[in-house]
Parts: C-alpha cells; sequence; structure tokens
C-alpha cells in the first residue's frame, strides 16, 4: 500500500504571501494544497506544520473522506477559518493525488463535465464614476461577462475594493492594518448612483456585480437591494455580516436583489440556514477556507436542493492551486453559478504553473492528472514571507466598522 511519506509547507510571498502545502507518497506521488489564510497566514503554517503533519506520516494517501473525518472529529475543536484552512489543504492535496494515481483530471473524479467552461466575473473599480464606466467597458473589452463595480465614495474616500493606480487589488498592507474611514450614510448615497449610471452607459447585456462587503445592517441592505432592483444586479454580495443567518430574513423580506454570502465562511453549518430557508441564492464559500474539495462538494450538493448556485470566493490571496480546484468542482457541479476571477501577478503565475485557463470570459480546466498545477519551491525560495495585514475600517466617529 501506498503512504504518506512527506508533507512539507510552503510560505512564500511572490506576488504576495501563500502558504502551500506538499503531499509525497510511499511511490513518489506529490499533491499540493492552498492553505492561505490573507493576514494570518503563519497561523495555518505552524497549524498544519506543528499538529496535522506528523498525523499525515504513513496514512493512506487514497482514503480522503477519512482523512478528512480524523483531522475535523479528531481535533475536537471544531470549525473556525485557521483548522478549516489546514483541513482544506490536506484533503485538496489528497484529490490531487488521486487524480494523478488513477490518471484522470480532478472534475473527472466529481463526476465528470456538466459544463464546457465556467462563466467568471471580473474587478473593475474606479475613484469615480467615469472611472470605473471605463473599467467596466475595459473588461467587456477582453471578454468578460461578468464584472464586479466598485467606486469609491466622495469626501469619505474610504471604501472597499477600489484597485490603487493600474496594479492588482490588494488590501493586504505591510506591518500594521491600513485604517480606512467609513460613512454608511455616504456610502447608501453614493452606490446606487454610480450602479444606475454603469447601466445607463453600458447597458444590460453583461452581468454586473457588487460587493458591499459587510459594511450594512440588515435593514440598510434592505433598502439598498430594493433600491438597486432596477438595476438588476447578478447579486450583491455581503449585504451584513452573517454570523446571524437569520439576519438575512429581514433583507429577503423586502428585495427581489439577489444574495450572496459566504467567502468568510468556513462549514456547512455556518451556511446552513441560509440554504435550507433560502435566504440567499447563491453560496461563495471556497475550497481553501471550507474544509477542501471534499466539505465543499458536500456544500454545494445541499445547496443544489434549495436552488442555491455557487458562487466561489476567488480574489488573489487564493492561490492558483485553490483556483485549479474551484474549477474543478465549478466544471462538475450542476448548480455552478458563476466564479470570482482576479488574475495573479505574473511571479505567482511563474511560481504555480496552472493549466486553468481563460477563453472568452470563462475558465477552462485542462486534462492533466490531479489539479495541474506545478509548485516551482526554488523560483518561490527567492520571495520570503513578509507580514501584511488586512485593513480596519472605523466610522467618521472614530469607532470601529466591519471591514
Ligand atoms: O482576503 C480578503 C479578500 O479576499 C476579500 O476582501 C475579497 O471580498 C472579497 C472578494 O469578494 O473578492
Ligand atoms: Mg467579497
Amino acid at each position: 500500500m501506498s503512504t504518506i511519506e512527506r508533507a512539507e509547507v510552503f510560505v512564500a510571498s511572490p506576488g504576495r504571501n501563500f502558504v502551500t502545502l506538499r503531499i509525497t507518497t510511499s511511490d513518489g506521488v506529490t499533491g499540493l494544497g492552498d492553505a492561505t489564510l490573507n493576514g494570518r497566514e503563519l497561523a495555518v503554517a505552524s497549524y498544519l506544520r506543528d499538529h496535522l503533519v506528523p498525523l499525515l506520516v504513513g496514512r493512506d494517501p487514497a482514503r480522503i473522506e477519512d482523512m478528512w473525518q480524523y483531522l475535523y472529529r479528531g481535533a475536537y475543536w471544531r470549525r473556525g477559518p485557521v483548522t478549516m484552512t489546514a483541513i482544506s489543504a490536506v484533503d485538496t492535496a489528497l484529490w490531487d493525488i488521486k487524480g494523478k494515481v488513477a490518471g484522470l483530471p480532478v472534475y473527472q473524479l466529481l463526476g465528470g463535465r456538466s459544463r464546457e467552461g465556467v462563466m467568471v466575473y471580473a474587478h473593475a473599480s474606479g475613484t469615480d464614476t467615469e472611472a470605473l464606466i471605463d473599467d467596466v467597458q475595459r473588461f467587456r473589452d477582453l471578454g468578460y461577462r461578468a464584472v464586479r463595480a466598485q467606486a469609491a465614495v466622495p469626501d469619505v474616500g474610504g471604501t472597499y475594493g477600489i484597485r490603487k493606480g493600474n496594479g492588482i487589488y490588494e488590501p493586504a498592507s505591510s506591518s500594521r492594518p491600513e485604517e480606512q474611514p467609513w460613512s454608511t450614510e455616504a456610502y447608501l448615497d453614493h452606490a446606487p448612483r454610480y450602479l444606475r449610471a454603469v447601466r445607463e452607459r453600458l447597458g444590460f447585456d453583461f452581468h454586473l456585480l457588487h460587493d458591499v462587503h459587510h459594511r450594512l445592517t440588515p435593514l440598510e441592505a434592505a433598502r439598498f437591494g430594493k433600491e438597486v432592483e432596477d438595476v438588476r444586479l447578478f447579486w450583491m454580495e455581503d449585504p451584513t455580516p452573517a454570523e446571524n443567518q437569520e439576519a438575512f430574513r429581514l433583507i429577503r423580506q423586502h428585495t427581489t436583489t439577489p444574495i450572496a454570502v459566504g467567502e468568510a465562511l468556513s462549514s456547512i453549518w455556518d451556511v446552513q440556514h441560509l440554504i435550507t430557508e433560502q435566504l440567499v441564492d447563491y453560496v461563495r464559500t471556497t475550497v481553501v477556507h471550507a474544509g477542501g474539495i471534499t466539505h465543499l462538494r458536500r456544500i454545494f450538493d445541499l445547496a443544489a436542493l434549495y436552488q442555491v448556485r455557487t458562487g466561489s470566493h476567488g480574489a488573489t490571496d487564493l492561490s492558483p492551486v485553490t483556483l485549479a480546484a474551484a474549477v474543478h468542482l465549478d466544471t462538475a457541479v450542476p448548480n455552478f453559478g458563476i466564479q470570482e476571477y482576479m488574475a495573479h501577478a505574473e511571479v505567482t503565475d511563474a511560481v504555480f504553473r496552472s493549466e486553468v485557463r481563460l477563453e472568452d470570459g470563462h475558465l477552462l480546466v485542462g486534462e492533466a492528472p490531479g489539479l495541474g498545477v506545478e509548485y516551482d519551491e526554488t523560483l518561490a525560495a527567492r520571495y520570503p514571507y513578509e507580514p501584511r495585514y488586512l485593513p480596519v475600517a472605523r466610522r467618521l466617529d472614530g469607532s470601529v466598522h466591519d471591514w
């Protein structure tokens, strides 16, 4: 029987910080898992190195479900992003190995193809409405069928999701969290106007998305959703923090604007009521933060029973290993909705050589066995880890708000 011989944790910063797990079997087969938790990278690296790696060595890499149960139930302590990200990395690496051993791409192990390509949405942003409209048009010209739109709030400055210059959007900053000002009143006044301006200028023949990024109360979110109904958003994302799943009922009762939630949630129990009570339309949990391919498949299957579709998180802090795993899963599941996609930096793509490619606004999986990603550890070692934090939002009176 083949056993797990080695598991190595790489922490490097090619373009940004990534934590990567590589498992090697006694037959010399390797599998990759992403273990990146933005701003808390070293906690997951330690969870893996100090607690999980010693448990992996000598075990059967083929028993993916048993491994998941063993690592989840065996910890006694339940859920939480650090635990779930560490388990995700192991699970993803084992699916990669299983694919390589079988000589099949992972989507084939998940039941085969349900679609030819995976529709993605790109991130457009602007410091004002004109700049935003230009940016949305730029992505339309590049062939994207769906675009997320975020513009800065005038006078306040602070808002979520505005790219600095022409570079890649990156909210994490060095040494201390950047503090960003926030005004709910200014946002509620401004955001519906710029979303309407995008539609007025560019029309309705593409999907338009918007990320509220947890900033509103349920009642404010209900008002926002109602106000933008004529804009026909594909979704409003994270309208209110989701610790209290019940909070979404109030939003739901007031608006037909579709709701997407889940990027900061890490288990099926965190989305259980959102799904079973049909309080959301899209579930955005991901491979890397919600327990790997095994657990995310379980979430997606539950969602399918309630006509909730998938819309996995795919910002640049999720490595190309997660993106590949997501695209395999998206290709296979019946209730796929959309996949978030932000291109990585060139140096990131040089370290993680992935078969996934973008064509006509869709991501396509490759046919290589496993996930189709190779990790260049020698190149990665040239980019040492750099401490980074996500920003903190403060209201104009100085009190902390949800970022
Ligand atoms: O690390 C946090 C980011 O991934 C998150 O802020 C991005 O909200 C996000 C999105 O929708 O991509
Ligand atoms: Mg988001």
